[in-house]
């Protein structure tokens, strides 16, 4: 008994050790764990796969530790994508699915009946790319450093192996919103030096995710990297006036006794003038 316990703890943390890797790392066979808690244990699973290449996806089940058979029938829609179901339950435990995408653009993988967390099961995501150029390998340094007004600036140098910089070619900037979608934020070509720039407008506090890609071509291959920043400093107050402020400057106090000084003088002549006119 605690030998097998010992072993499901072992799967358990092979499968969190890597399942993630594969969930983000760029490949045609993809395995997916299915189970109540999601694809790889997760509701929002996403991976993405090259268009025009033929994609295998092998999904597994992980309710086995329930008491009861958990059946899920996975199914992938979109895209003009047309697959049978399949299913993977206790007496079934792997199922797999061969196509090849044509088209870019989203596809879903969901569970299509009722199951325990079929909640979970219904926003599985792949994502079919453009397939990555390949050729003379390329790097992409990409440096965020916050201004003084408010703004972070985004920075890449695009070099070919050698290290010399790659001129006149587009780097994409993308930032990662807090609603978790990715926003294109620019495509500025890069410079003679491989460098190119752009600004991207921020408070403070806040947290921005920033990807830069080239694309590649022309014989160099494709390049990615990314960066993250938190903000210092708090948001913006309003500026505190000049006579309200700790030490008001002499100028403004001696106008201020002036206007003050003037109003009681008159009101002082106006009641000397009243006493003045009852007397008489
Ligand atoms: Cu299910």
């Amino acid at each position: 008994m605690l030998r097998r316990i010992a072993l499901v703890l072992l799967v358990t943390l092979l499968a969190t050790a890597f399942f993630p890797l594969s969930a983000h790392a760029h490949a045609q066979n993809v395995m997916i764990s299915v189970s109540r808690d999601g694809f790889d244990h997760m509701a929002d699973y996403t991976v993405e796969v090259e268009a025009g290449h033929e994609v295998t996806i092998t999904f597994a089940y992980a309710d086995g530790d329930l008491g009861s058979d958990n059946p899920h029938e996975i199914q992938i829609v979109g895209l003009g994508v047309d697959l049978p179901a399949v299913i993977v339950s206790r007496d079934n435990p792997t199922a797999t699915m061969t196509f090849t995408p044509t088209k870019t653009g989203t596809l879903t993988i969901l569970c299509i009946i009722p199951c325990i967390g079929m909640e979970k099961l219904i926003g599985g995501t792949i994502k079919v790319a453009n397939p990555r150029a390949a050729g003379a390998s390329t790097s992409l340094a990409l440096e965020l450093t916050q201004r003084d007004d408010e703004s972070v600036l985004a920075r890449v140098t695009l070099t070919d192996a050698k290290g010399n910089p790659i001129g006149a070619v587009p780097v994409v900037f993308t930032m990662r919103t807090s609603v978790g979608g990715e926003l294109e934020i620019g495509a500025p070509m890069t410079m003679e030096d491989g460098s190119a720039a752009l600004m991207i407008p921020a408070v403070g506090g806040q947290k921005l995710l920033v990807s830069a890609e080239f694309v590649g071509g022309n014989g160099l291959s494709f390049a990615q990297n990314s960066a993250e920043i938190t903000l210092s400093g708090i948001p913006a107050v309003n500026p505190i006036g000049a006579l309200s402020a700790a030490a008001p400057p002499p100028i403004l106090a001696l106008i201020l006794l002036i206007v003050l000084g003037s109003i009681w003088a008159v009101y002082g002549t106006v009641v000397y003038q009243v006493f003045r006119i009852q007397k008489g």
